[in-house]
């Protein structure tokens, strides 16, 4: 899973987030919003896990975990083919991950990524434009 917001799901249990029964999953770039129920999942780099600690990600490397609140706005149109979630200002998420390791030119909307005269990228589907 790379570059992706998770935001909104639910699980009657655990795994609101993400649930990876028994298999392995890498995250990357990534924003869960919801828990992961300790699966075992994989730390690509520059995560972002709230509001717990379930993903068995990596806060001693790039990723984020436990974070109180990653400020998403609502699963809604903000331009591009699908629904996205914007990031608010002061979300964690913004510019969060180097040039070098962006990997991707556009965000889920087809928007520059970084953006137009930006360095940083930010985690997630979503990238905040000038
Ligand atoms: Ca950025």
């Amino acid at each position: 899973l790379t570059n992706i917001t998770v935001s909104g799901n639910s699980a009657e249990h655990e795994g609101g987030g993400v649930y990876n029964d028994r298999g392995e999953a890498t995250l990357t770039r990534s924003i869960i919003d919801g828990d992961c129920g300790y699966s075992a999942n994989i730390s690509g780099g520059y995560n972002i896990e709230s509001p717990g600690d379930t993903c068995r990600l990596d806060p001693d490397g790039t990723d984020l975990v436990d974070v109180p609140d990653p400020m998403l706005g609502p699963l809604q149109d903000n331009r591009g083919l699908t629904m996205t979630h914007a990031l608010l200002p002061g979300s964690p998420a913004i510019n969060r991950i180097p040039a070098a390791a962006c990997e991707v030119d556009t965000d889920q909307r087809g928007e520059p990524r970084p953006e137009t005269g930006g360095t940083m990228c930010d985690v997630g589907a979503f990238e905040v434009q000038p």
